[in-house]
């Protein structure tokens, strides 16, 4: 068994600094949303939300390293373009099945150290949201999420899907949909995005890896999957 690393989820605990683009700065908040969330314009039609998990569901280091151990050991296989391909990060899905890529992730039950990070996404953001699909990147195998946009199939249509890092500062990456440019917005230890159901089928979504990251990040998703949908 390998040594502990002590480099491990050095987080920093300041506020959010957006590093968009002028033209892009918020606007407005839209409805249905709720105002206390940061609006951030992406283009004329479409927004990217954003807040601070409360201090309360922070989580300990204790608790990060807990929630590390969870991650499966075997990489996830996507299909891409015909061939198969482990992804370069791990995964997991709790609560309920994920489909992906012509595969299914099968659902473990809900932990309880993830418990709280659903119900608040449920009271606070949408009560539709059921299910939990993890991430887990270790920069030390230079793990990354290229850019996609989440497939809509056997979600609640309209509902939104919210993004919630822990561990180490990564960049969030959006792109507009067959069109140029790029918005990038720092996900700091704590950082929740929420994302429109329209914004996610307007804009590409990413986490790049770059060589200066060195420590382990966890993104924990947050989706409305429709029950009577299924497959
Ligand atoms: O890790 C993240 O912040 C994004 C995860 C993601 O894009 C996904 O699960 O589809």
């Amino acid at each position: 068994m390998n040594a502990p690393r002590r480099r491990s989820f050095a987080i920093r605990a300041s506020l959010p600094s957006w590093r968009v683009s002028d033209k892009f700065r918020s606007v407005s908040a839209q409805l249905p949303f709720p105002s206390w969330l940061k609006a951030h314009q992406l283009d004329p039609a479409h927004c990217l939300y954003a807040t601070q998990l409360p201090e309360p569901l922070a989580l300990s280091r204790d608790a990060l390293r807990q929630l590390w151990e969870l991650h499966p050991a075997e990489f996830p296989e996507l299909t891409i373009h015909g061939r198969v391909v482990k992804a370069p990060r791990w995964q997991q899905a709790y609560g309920r099945d994920y489909r992906f890529s012509g595969r299914v992730n099968r659902a473990l039950p809900v932990p309880a150290l993830l418990e709280p990070l659903l119900g608040w996404s449920k009271e606070q953001l949408d009560p539709r949201l059921n299910g939990l699909v993890l991430n887990w990147y270790d920069a030390a195998h230079e793990h990354y999420i290229g850019p996609h946009r989440d497939k809509t199939k056997g979600l609640i249509r309209g509902a939104p899907i919210v993004t919630i890092s822990l561990g180490e500062e990564r960049v969030f990456r959006l792109r507009p949909w067959k069109a140029t440019g790029v918005l990038d917005f720092p996900a700091r230890h704590g950082a929740v995005f929420v994302m429109p159901f329209e914004t996610n089928q307007a804009f590409t979504h990413e986490v790049p890896h770059f060589t200066r990251y060195e420590g382990r990040r966890i993104s924990v998703t947050v989706r409305a999957f429709d029950d009577l949908q299924g497959a």
